[in-house]
Parts: structure tokens; C-alpha cells; sequence
């Protein structure tokens, strides 16, 4: 399941012993680490209490080790490589080998005990977003703990009191290390696991990045300006596919880790909020959706019945979360007859390029290396023209339950799928203007004088 097991060193058992200056931590719990972005399978729970597990697009979760009854994990901060989708890859700062880091799932009343490694070459702290827990363990470098120094290994031990959604994040150098995808989810499950069933649960986390094409690595003092708009630091086509089989009940967990707001839209299915940052919402607090907006550092669970079989977009509702690096100066050149414009523009700016009518097909332009095409992905009927946050919600009636594959693209029936016209176009019938008579009737009264009072 995992491409790689690192195991501690004797050096770094010296370093991280001395951090937490507790000759009983010594014995830290195995590192569990992956270098693929490909979707793992749920991590059914081998101890401890039970519960669904939930699937991590473009992820996984954390194993865990059980020592006297607490739960401990181990996650270390360290540069990665991501491939945000094939023929780009990024340098990012992440935990276990990947950005984002692995989910964390865990039982509410379970006792949680976090080693965190720090192999950056800076120092850093993680905040567990949301949860209810000792001042101390909240991670807020400065305020709440001293900063964990490259080398060595903090241990954060709390109740997870609530159930619900989490994420986590460092407290320290924010901007730099957020901006490189320092972040990673977490779920609190119900102690009682018949509470809320669902069939699936789906997590991944809002991220964007700022990557001059032809580089690697993400710009760190850009504030609103990204150019990679990513679920799970993956860009369409590279996020994998939420599936479902016709009927299930399907949930997905998003949490936000970008600058800015982001209206996620389901088509073809209305669906509810079940759960905000603070827990589970009321039933009679719900009302049907098909986008629901997403702030800065919020989490949203939203929960639907998967009741039509086909291939559903699911995506960021601002049009340019659903492009990849693209340029923002662009003028709009619909309308201008362009292979006659840019012979011209070129004998004065050579090497000059336009965009194609609507830039919806493809520049007339080669891609820096590591780069991708602002819009792409190719589906059944062609060219998707999408990038960023998209993926594709895919419900069949011959799925099992639990299977996780990519279907491949749906088969739509025979007279189902919208179909181009080929007899002639009707006449155009014009409306006649109003007579005189019937068009007094919505004409402006005379100004009336103070006689008619
Ligand atoms: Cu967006």
C-alpha cells in the first residue's frame, strides 16, 4: 500500500529523544510515508474503535500504533516533490513524503498522542484546526509552545473531544510554509459508528499556488494572484475521481487552506450541509444546495443521495479555479481577425502570440517545460476544457460497494445525450412593434399641474 517505510535512524532517535526529553518517548512510532499522489483505499481501522474510514482524494490516511490505550502517530515536515498532474510536478514543503500531508483519522474520546519531526531547514509548529484541547498542544508558535527546530521532534497529546472536521497546519512562518502545502485533514468519527452512515466519505482540502510556468517552485509572498487552483494539490486532470454506486449515500468533506473563498458546485444532485467547523448541523437546520461556499480556513461537509448514474462535474464555481497557469493580462482579442494580427504584431514583437477566439482551444503557443495547459483533460465527446478544481462525482449501477476505481467515462443510453441539429433553421418570426393605440397604454402620464388635484 505504501511505496516506501522509513524507519528512525539511531542519530535522529538521539535528536528527538533530547526534544521531548522523555526517555519513555524514545521509542517513537514507525514513519509511514508515500511519494505517489495516487488515490489510496480507506484505511479500515485494525484497532480501536470502529468506524467508516474515509477516502482522501489524491491521498491517504496515517497508521497508527496503539500503546497503552492512546493513539500515536508520527508525521514529519519535510520538502516533497507533487506531481500537481501529469507532465507537472512541484517542489513543496509536506508531511510523509507527500503535500498534503496524510489525513488523520481518529474516534471521538480517543486519547491522541502526535510526534511531529521537523526536517525542514526551518522552524515550524503544527495547530490542530477546530479541536477542543489543552491551550498548550494548540501550536501556535510563540503563544502557545516555542517553535520546533529543524531536527527536532515535538510530541502534542489531547482527548479528540468532538466529533466531526478538522485539518491541520503550522503556526510558524505561515505565509512560506502554507504557500509550499503545509497542511492536511483530520476527521473526528462518532463514537457511535451507526450515527449519520454514509457509503462513502470523500476529503480533500482547497489549496492554490503560485508557479511561474517553467518553474518548480511556489512563489511565497504571493497574496491573491495564484495561478494553480487545486483540490489536494492536484490540478484536473490530475484529481482522481469521486465514484459512487447508484443510490449510495455519499458525503465529502472539504476544508479550505487558500486565500480566498471557493463555491463548490455538484451538478446534477442537490445535496445538504451536514457538517460546518463546528460539528455536525441540525437536521432542521438543512436546506437543499447545489453549491455551497467555502471561506478562508472553513470546513464544510456536505452530504447527497448519488441517484443518477453518469459522469457529474464537481468543481470551483469561479471560472478561473478551473484553469491552470494561466496569464491575467490577457486583452480580449474576440472578434479581431487574428492570423492577419499576429503577422503583423510579430514583424514588431517577435515572438508574439495570440489566443485563439474564447481561448478555448488550443494556443498557438508551445508550453514551457513542467507547465500545464491552462484548460485540458479529454472525455468522451472531447476536449473538457478544464483545469484546476475539477473532478468528475461518478455514479454507476454496476459499481460494488467499496470499489474505489476509476469507471471510466459513463456510457450514456442511446437518445439520451444532447445531439446537434441537422434539418434547416426554423424562420425567423419577428415580433411586430405595438400600434399606436396599445403602446399608450405604457407611455409616461402627462406631467399633471396642480389643478388636478
Ligand atoms: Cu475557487
Amino acid at each position: 500500500m505504501y511505496s516506501r517505510r522509513k524507519f528512525f535512524g539511531s542519530a535522529g532517535l538521539a535528536v528527538a529523544a533530547g526534544a521531548v526529553a522523555r526517555s519513555a518517548l524514545a521509542a517513537l512510532p514507525e514513519i509511514v510515508s508515500t511519494d505517489s499522489p495516487a488515490m489510496q483505499p480507506p484505511l479500515a481501522p485494525p484497532n480501536g474503535r470502529p468506524y467508516r474510514a474515509v477516502a482522501t482524494l489524491n491521498g491517504w490516511s496515517l497508521p497508527w500504533r496503539m500503546r497503552n490505550g492512546i493513539k500515536e502517530f508520527h508525521l514529519v515536515a519535510e520538502p516533497v516533490m507533487r506531481e500537481i498532474a501529469p507532465g507537472m510536478t512541484a517542489n513543496l514543503w509536506g508531511y510523509n513524503g507527500q503535500s498534503p500531508g496524510p489525513t488523520i483519522e481518529v474516534v471521538e474520546g480517543d486519547r491522541v498522542r502526535i510526534f511531529v519531526t521537523n526536517r525542514l531547514p526551518e522552524a515550524t509548529s503544527i495547530h490542530w484546526h477546530g479541536q477542543r484541547l489543552p491551550n498548550g498542544m494548540d501550536g501556535v508558535v510563540g503563544l502557545n509552545q516555542p517553535s520546533i527546530k529543524p531536527g527536532q521532534t515535538y510530541v502534542y497529546e489531547f482527548v479528540a473531544q468532538r466529533a466531526g472536521t478538522f485539518m491541520y497546519h503550522p503556526h510558524a512562518d505561515e505565509t512560506t510554509q502554507m504557500a509550499l502545502g503545509m497542511m492536511g485533514f483530520w476527521v473526528t468519527h462518532s463514537k457511535d459508528p451507526a450515527s449519520m452512515p454514509v457509503d462513502r466519505d470523500y476529503v480533500f482540502l482547497l489549496n492554490a499556488y503560485d508557479i511561474a510556468p517553467g518553474s518548480y517552485t511556489p512563489k511565497v509572498s504571493t497574496m491573491l494572484d495564484f495561478n494553480l487552483w487545486t483540490f489536494n494539490s492536484r490540478a484536473f486532470p490530475g484529481t482522481a475521481p469521486m465514484v459512487a454506486r447508484l443510490g449510495e449515500r455519499v458525503r465529502i468533506r472539504v476544508g479550505n487552506l487558500t486565500m480566498t473563498n471557493h463555491p463548490i458546485h455538484l451538478h446534477g444532485h442537490e445535496f445538504v450541509v451536514v457538517g460546518t467547523d463546528g460539528g455536525w448541523t441540525s437536521p432542521a437546520s438543512r436546506w437543499p444546495e447545489v453549491t455551497v461556499d467555502i471561506a478562508v480556513g472553513q470546513m464544510r461537509a456536505i452530504e447527497f443521495t448519488a441517484a443518477a448514474p453518469g459522469d457529474w462535474a464537481f468543481h470551483c464555481h469561479k471560472s478561473h479555479h478551473t484553469m491552470n497557469a494561466m496569464s491575467h493580462v490577457v486583452p480580449n482579442s474576440i472578434g479581431v481577425e487574428q492570423a492577419d494580427l499576429e503577422k503583423q504584431i510579430a514583424a514588431l514583437v517577435p515572438g508574439y502570440m495570440t489566443m485563439d477566439p474564447g481561448m478555448s482551444g488550443p494556443m498557438n503557443m508551445a508550453l514551457p517545460a513542467n507547465t500545464l495547459p491552462m484548460m485540458t483533460g479529454a472525455g468522451r465527446y472531447g476536449d473538457i476544457e478544464m483545469g484546476g478544481m475539477f473532478t468528475v462525482m461518478k455514479i454507476r449501477a454496476d459499481l460494488a460497494h467499496g470499489d474505489y476505481r476509476d469507471p471510466g467515462w459513463y456510457q450514456a443510453p442511446a437518445g439520451s445525450v444532447a445531439y446537434a441539429w441537422s434539418g434547416d433553421p426554423p424562420p425567423v418570426v419577428r415580433a411586430a412593434a405595438p400600434a399606436a393605440s396599445e403602446g399608450a397604454a405604457y407611455s409616461v402620464r402627462k406631467p399633471s399641474g396642480p389643478m388636478d388635484h
